[in-house]
């Protein structure tokens, strides 16, 4: 057993996205180029003696290999320890809680989310900072830089390492401790939530069902919501996580989760659904016929977040992803704290969950979390909508109505036009660009533009600036249209179209979303010539 130096060479674009490096499974297993990614990273941390890693993935197609390589090139850089999931299964938010509450230097998460796996699908690779969170682009940009430069990297040539058995073994000097994926987050969810009320729901004869996309959340969903809370067997489908997600697309949204969708639908159906994505960040909240969207969840969650124990003193402040909804806002202006707007993607939050400014975050594409990890966190919030359907005996749908009655409603969807060229969708965002300074007065026709810019972020607490975040164009009345393009594809381009319109009065609360927003969905066709940069007549994917 010995570490072995091996030359190499830069690849090209290993440059982490919105939410670490995600390419194809096959350009991932080329020779070194997962081995150029971490010892770029771990050239960025620098001296790592002494140190604990937490190490574990969503269990997609090459999540084995790269457990291994990882382990063996960690004994090679000194880590004294590194904590992996057993089978190398952790989800994305149980990486958090295990980072803080071990006090680790960080960790790796081997997952491309809610993209599709299998072996031709995606891989990706994320490391997390000692906060529990994804790493800030000030390092990103460091490693992205490492990996442009590399010439060699370091790997113990040890034998393979048993990842199924929970226990302690050894590679060169360091420890590697298998451990329950489940345990610590299991814990750390009791302490948030009322799960005596939970269990007495269940008692009750309330139904669920939770959809885990045979992603990561099944086992967590299992252990939690059958094994802790006596939900009866059968509550959670698709519970097994598979390399390939059973060929489906580990996505929670009404589109990809169709199956929760058509059980929710039925004339008998449960009382509350969810799904959850890949790596477990991502959660659906589903009623019966009825589909809560993030943005709102979010909203409903903060007005209601002192019912449950973890959040009984109230909230510090509220942060959202720019192109989320305004419904949270108005729940912060309501109690009274901040509402802080962030460029896209979780790694912008940690900031402000460090400094206490901010306690719940939420972003649009089915992501919701808090101060108690620094990612989103899929089952958290399906625990949290269960404390308060417990607590309050309200159904989903009421707390919802409830909510739009008090608050108003701000009729949201996202328009999805993926695997665009590359090019056309530069192009489309870059003559949006120059027309931006003539928008601001225009009449578009039932909207008149206040203002329109490409969104540009400072934060509050580091003063780190993030520039061209996404084009918004926004009317008098608060309606917003707002244009991304993603930064976590694998295939050509998606733009992202972001509509909200809002609406007060509950007369008008249970239009059909695509009618109520469709005067805006014709502009943002007019303003941004979607159809001709894109070639495409109408959205792949709207959620
Ligand atoms: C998407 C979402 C963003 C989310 C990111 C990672 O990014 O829009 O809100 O944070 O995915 O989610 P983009 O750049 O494709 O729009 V996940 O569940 O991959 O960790
Ligand atoms: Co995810």
């Amino acid at each position: 057993m010995s570490i072995q130096i091996v030359a190499t060479k830069p690849f090209p674009g290993q440059r982490p996205g919105t939410s670490g490096l995600r390419k194809k499974v096959s350009v991932f297993q080329q020779p070194s180029y997962l081995e150029n990614f971490v010892q770029s990273v771990f050239d960025t941390l620098g001296d790592c003696a002494g140190k604990t890693l937490v190490l574990g993935g969503d269990g997609r197609y090459h999540n084995r290999e790269a457990v291994q390589t990882i382990l063996h090139m960690a004994a090679a850089h000194g880590f004294a320890r590194v904590l992996v999931g057993q089978g190398g299964i952790l989800s994305t938010p149980a990486v958090s809680c295990v980072i803080r509450k071990h006090g680790a230097l960080g960790g790796i998460v081997l997952s491309a989310s809610h993209n599709p796996g299998g072996p031709d699908g995606d891989f990706g690779i994320k490391y997390n900072i000692a906060a529990g969170g994804p790493a800030p682009e000030s390092v990103t940009e460091a490693v992205f830089h490492r990996t442009e430069s590399i010439s060699l990297y370091r790997i113990s040539d040890a034998a393979a390492i048993d990842i199924d058995r929970i226990g302690t073994s050894r590679i060169e000097q360091m420890d590697v401790e298998v451990i329950d994926p489940v345990a610590d987050y299991a814990e750390l969810m009791q302490r948030l939530f009322d799960f005596d009320a939970i269990k007495a729901l269940f008692g009750s004869g309330f139904r669920m069902c939770f959809d885990g996309m045979h992603a990561v959340s099944g086992p967590y969903a299992k252990a939690i919501l059958e094994g802790m809370l006596g939900a009866p067997a059968g509550t959670v489908i698709n519970g097994v996580p598979l390399e390939d997600f059973g060929g489906h697309h580990p996505d929670p949204n009404p589109v990809n989760a169709s199956q929760l969708i058509a059980v929710m639908a039925e004339d008998d159906a449960p009382d509350f659904g969810a799904a959850s994505d890949g790596d477990g960040d991502r959660n659906m909240i589903v009623a019966r016929k009825f589909e809560v969207t993030p943005s709102d969840s979010l909203a409903v969650l903060a007005a209601n977040a002192t019912l449950a124990p973890g959040y009984r003193a109230g909230l510090k402040g509220i942060a959202r992803s720019m192109p989320t909804s305004r419904a949270a806002d108005r729940v912060a202006e309501a109690l009274g704290i901040p509402c802080y707007e962030t460029p896209t993607g979780w790694k912008f939050f940690g900031t402000l969950l460090d400094a206490g400014k901010a306690t719940l975050c939420g972003e649009e594409s089915y992501g919701t979390g808090s101060d108690h990890i620094r990612e989103k966190d899929g089952l958290w919030a399906v625990l949290f909508w269960l404390n308060l359907l417990a607590v309050t005996g309200k159904s989903v749908q009421q707390l919802v109505d409830e909510h739009w009655a008090r608050f108003g409603r701000n009729y949201y969807s996202r328009h999805d036009y993926e695997a665009v060229a590359s090019e056309a969708a530069n192009e489309l965002m870059a003559s949006l660009r120059i027309k931006l300074p003539t928008l601001a007065g225009q009449d578009l026709g039932h909207y008149v533009v206040d203002f329109a810019d490409d969104f540009e972020y400072t934060d509050p607490v580091d003063g780190s600036v993030a520039t061209q975040q996404g084009i918004r164009i926004v009317m008098t009345n608060g309606s917003r249209i707002v244009f991304r393009l993603s930064g976590t594809g694998t295939e050509g381009a998606t733009l992202r179209v972001y509509l909200e319109r809002y609406e007060a009065d509950p007369t008008y609360h249970h239009l059909l979303t695509q009618q109520a927003l469709a005067a805006l969905i014709l502009i943002a066709e007019q303003v941004g010539g979607i159809t001709g940069w894109t070639g495409r007549a109408r959205p792949t994917v709207i959620t």
